[in-house]
This record gives C-alpha cells, structure tokens and sequence, in this order.
C-alpha cells in the first residue's frame, strides 16, 4: 500500500532529452544519449528517471506539443531506442518515469488535424471550439468566445477560418486543448497509458493535469489591473470534474494497487488543502503534485517575468506551510528546479564565490524534508544560469512571445524586458549538461541546438566525479543518507527558527531518532543561539554530513556559528 510504496523512499532525476546527452551530432540529445550516461546516473544513487516528452512532435514547444503519443520523435531516436533505455535502467534497479501531456495535444496530431477538418467532423467535439461573440465577425479583435489569456501571452483562441470557430489553447496556438468532457477523449488517453505501462514504464508525470476540467459556459476571468487579458485559472484551475477524471484514470488505468506506479500531477496554483485531497492515498488520483506556491516567492504582481528579491522567511513559511499540510494525508514533492526555471544556484544561491557552497546547502535542506526529491539534471553539478546577450540567444516560445507582448503590444522598455528573461528564462535550465571540459561541453560532436553556458571549464561532471569535496558527490551523500536511515523517508518534520533571514532549520523526528539539518542560506555568516536548538538531544557530537569537511561547525552551550552558506546535519538515536 502507500504507506510502503517505493516512490517514498526514492529520488527523482529528471532528464530534458534535448540538452541531456547527444549521440549522433545532431546537436539535438537522444535516447542513446542518455542509454551512454545510466552508469553516472546509478552512481549518483538516483532510482528514477523522469523523461521529459520523446514522442513525436512538432517541437513548438519543445516536445510538450505532442502529435503522436504512441511513438518517438525521429530527433530522439526510435521506439527500440526507448525500449531500450527501460531495460538498461531496470537491469540497474532504477525506474522510468514518462512524461503525460494530455491538457493539450499538437495542431498536427491527428485528432486534431481531423476535428479542424469540419464543424461535422466525427472527432470535432474532441477540442474546445466555439463560435465567434454573438454579432462579432470571427477574426475581428475582441470576437474572442471569452476573454482568457494563453499562458504564453497573446489569447487563449484561435480563430479558424476553414470552420468559421475558434479553439481553446491555453497554451500555444499549436498546444490545442483536448475536450476531457468527451468520454471518448478520455479512453483515448486511458488506453494510450495503458499501452506505456504494458511497454514497462512505471509511471507518469503529468503535464498540468489540475487544468483539464474546464468550468462550464467557459465564463469571463477577471482582469487584473494592468492586464490585457480575463484571468481565466478560477474555471480551469482544479475545475468541477477535476477529482472525477482522476479517479476514473485510475481505476481505468492503474487498477487494483495505483501506488505500484509514480504518478505525479503538474499542478500550478494548487493549494496545500487542494494537495491534501489529489494525495490522499485512499481517494487515488495521484500519490503525489507538483506543487508551485515556493516557486512564486519571486515574483511580483506582473508574475515571473515581474521578478522582486526572495524574503527566506517567506520562502521557509511556504515550505513548512507544505510539510506540515501533507504530514498525516498525501505525499509532497520536493524540487528546486526543473526545465521550466531558472538554475537553483542562481536563483536562491549565489553563482558567484559561493556556488559550491550555496549548491550543498540547498541541496541538504531540500532532500531531508518529508517527501520524494527530484533533481533537475546539471542541477547535481552545481551548474548556472546561462548568459544571454541579446533576444536572439533565447529559443523559448515563451520568453520570445513575452518579449513580442511586452515591448511590441505594451511598449515596454526593451531593456527591462530582456533583463527579467535573463532572470526568469526557462533556457536558463536548457542549455547543454556541462560533461566535461571539452568542446561543447562534451555534450555533442556537432553544433548544439542552444550554446553551452561559457562556465563549462570550470563547472562540469568530469571535474566533479569522484573529487570528495564536489557539488555532485555531496548529492551522492545526501541520495545515501535517505537510503540508510529511516527517520529521513519517514520522520516527522519541525521547522525551527522561522522568522529568521539566514538560517533555514528544521528537526525530524522518528520513534527515538531525531535529525537536526541546520542550514546558513546567506553570503554573511550566521549565529544560531542556543536555545534555538533547545530540547532532549545533544547535537554537538553526532555529525552525518557537513559541508565544510574540513572546518565543520561547532554545535556549543553557547550556539553555533555557521559559515557562508554552510550546512550541517546531525543525527542522534
Ligand atoms: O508547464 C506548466 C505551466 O503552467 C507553465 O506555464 C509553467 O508555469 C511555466 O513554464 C513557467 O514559466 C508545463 C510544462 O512543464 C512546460 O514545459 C510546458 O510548456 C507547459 O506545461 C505546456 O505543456
């Protein structure tokens, strides 16, 4: 049961297959790439591979326009190349994990390309069209069926001159939106999962999965001062039949036992009590969320692209929020970064004198939190945010549609738009894996499809395997530390010090074990007072894991001093 399940006690790596390895110099990665590299992924310890989309697709949005679901984009190699991959890591012990984009297909998948074909079409009703506003000509600004933004700027509807209607996008306008009212959509999907887990996959991350139950007659959203479009997330988000698609997902896809499988719902704006009911092993929808609340402590009331400075505080109340949300129900999440955010040394470290540092300590209070932790590839090696020099470094739909929005629709300044991509840019996280200190990084023998971030030299795997001292091999560490003890998987959590701006603490407790991982996330250095660390345990011996091996924090009667950036973890049973 969940209580047991192996999806408890793991790690998570996610690798996005075009910047991961590449095996043909194509400039593109592949599933061969990534078949050379299980060895380094098994050595990390990491039990899990979650694929971002291999399927065929147009690649508008790298992949995550999907337009056949039940084969592998000819860039990425073949259905044998992916067979493959599944059984190198089953013959290491590790699982695979697909991605499940089903909020939305490609323009050219063809369910689509047939529901487009007629207003009769017998798969017409399989997306979300709708005629113009009433007395509006189609096409005409303002004729829109309702007033939503995409999420990549521009509206959420495509005019289609063929059948005189529009479609839904919530995302590009080649990401149409599957229809889920439509019971034949939805076996349509069940059975393509089925067909997966028949292959061998173990399980699915799935792709914005709380935006597929539409609110119905589509109403008006709000528009938030300043903004050009309705906020349309209150009909979509979590929507009426949300729960139910789920659970029909479940029993028509998983059967008697879903916590065999990994299932991990996207789910951007959900709230903790909203987890609580997708977790809830008994309700089985998902075993676990991504959930996005520590993502926004960044942003400001323009949203990503709209950056403010991170308060710890706020970032430590949000987190803690989570753990203390899901301690008895549900299951959390834990990730720093993924391919749509910026590097997490970047982001809420320092890149600068003390990445290294800055990347163990984040790394150690995420990975000893209650709940399954996923890392984002190269995020192992402590490698950064890319440098972007003008807006023809970016490759991003979503960056290149902001800056379209922002300069050529909203007449903002050029120069602040391009400054809140370089920060919040979702290449930031796509560039190359930085392998070795070659050229490209090692990644590919060609041109790669978006340039190495210039730091490779310095910050790659080669350099970092094997050296003690090493971002990667603290991961290596941390990986082990939950494998050997229990208190990690199943302990309680109790965040200390809340309101303080440098140090993120917290203790975990299991039957008489208890854990303390104290942590300075700042460039200054950090005095914990005592009494914070009050209580039966006597932390000062006890040391599992520091990150200044050779100078490591002294816990005293009169408190503890933490370096720049320091982290340490005791354990007393
Ligand atoms: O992202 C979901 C999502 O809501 C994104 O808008 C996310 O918030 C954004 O990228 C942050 O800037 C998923 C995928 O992870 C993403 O790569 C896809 O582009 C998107 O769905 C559409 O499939």
């Amino acid at each position: 049961a969940a209580e047991q399940a192996w999806w408890r006690s793991t790690v998570v790596y996610q690798v996005y297959p075009r910047s991961f390895a590449d095996s043909d110099g194509d400039g593109v990665g592949d599933i061969p790439g990534i078949i050379s590299r299980l060895d380094y992924l098994q050595d990390l310890g990491v039990g899990v591979v979650w694929l971002s989309p291999v399927y065929r697709s147009p690649q508008d949005d790298n992949g995550y326009d999907i337009s056949d679901y039940q084969d592998v984009d000819p860039m990425f190699g073949t259905l044998e190349d992916l067979d493959a991959l599944i059984a190198g890591l089953h013959e290491r012990g590790m699982r695979l994990v697909m991605d499940l984009v089903v909020n939305h297909t490609s323009d050219e998948h063809p369910w689509f390309v047939e529901s487009a074909s007629s207003r009769d079409a017998a798969r017409r009703d399989w997306y979300i069209w709708r005629p113009p506003r009433p007395g509006m000509a189609g096409g005409e600004p303002g004729a829109e069926p309702n007033n939503w933004g995409s999420i990549f700027s521009g509206p959420a509807w495509q005019y289609d001159e063929r059948t005189g209607e529009y479609y839904l996008h919530l995302f590009t306008r080649k990401q149409p939106d599957l229809n889920w009212e439509n019971p034949e959509v939805r076996q349509a999907v069940y059975a393509m999962m089925r067909w997966w887990l028949d292959r061998g996959v173990d399980g699915f991350r799935m792709d914005v999965i709380n935006f597929i139950s539409k609110a119905e007659g589509l109403p008006d959203g709000e528009v938030p001062p300043g903004a050009l479009y309705g906020n349309g997330f209150p009909h979509f988000g979590s929507g009426p039949r949300i729960h139910e698609f789920l659970q029909e997902m479940n029993r028509e896809v998983f059967g008697d036992d879903p916590s065999r499988f990994l299932t991990v719902g996207e789910m951007p704006g959900a709230t903790v009590e909203q987890a609580r009911r997708y977790t809830d092993a008994e309700r089985r929808e998902v075993n676990m969320i991504f959930q996005f609340e520590h993502m926004e402590v960044d942003e400001g009331p323009g949203g990503k692209f709209d950056p403010r400075p991170i308060a710890l505080s706020e970032l430590k109340a949000s987190l803690g929020r989570w753990q203390e949300g899901l301690a008895s129900v549900g299951w959390n999440s834990l990730y720093w970064s993924n391919h749509d955010r910026p590097r997490a040394v970047s982001r809420f470290g320092d890149d600068g004198v003390h990445r290294v540092a800055s990347a163990k300590a984040l790394a150690t209070v995420l990975h000893l939190m209650r709940g399954t932790p996923y890392v984002y590839q190269g995020e192992e090696l402590g490698m950064t945010n890319t440098v972007f020099r003008d807006l023809d470094d970016f490759r991003d739909v979503e960056s290149l549609n902001h800056y379209r929005e922002a300069v050529g629709v909203r007449g903002q300044d050029p120069a602040q738009v391009l400054e809140a991509l370089r920060y919040a840019g979702r290449d930031n996280s796509r560039t190359p894996v930085q392998w070795t200190d070659g050229p490209q990084a090692g990644f590919t023998t060609g041109e790669p499809w978006i340039p190495v971030t210039p730091n490779y030299r310095e910050i790659n795997a080669a350099a970092q395997v094997g050296d003690p001292d090493s971002v990667r091999s603290h991961y290596q560490r941390l990986i082990r530390l939950r494998r050997e003890h229990a208190v990690v998987v199943d302990g309680s959590l109790r965040m200390l010090l809340p309101d303080d701006e440098q140090v993120f603490a917290y203790e975990r407790t299991l039957g008489g074990v208890r854990m303390l991982v104290l942590a300075n996330l700042s460039s200054a250095s950090a005095t914990v007072p005592a009494q914070a660390l009050a209580g039966p345990a006597d932390w000062a011996q006890a040391a599992v894991l520091n990150t200044n091996v050779a100078n490591p924090a002294a816990i005293t009667d009169a408190g503890v001093e933490l370096a720049p950036w320091e982290a340490t973890v005791r354990l007393v049973d």
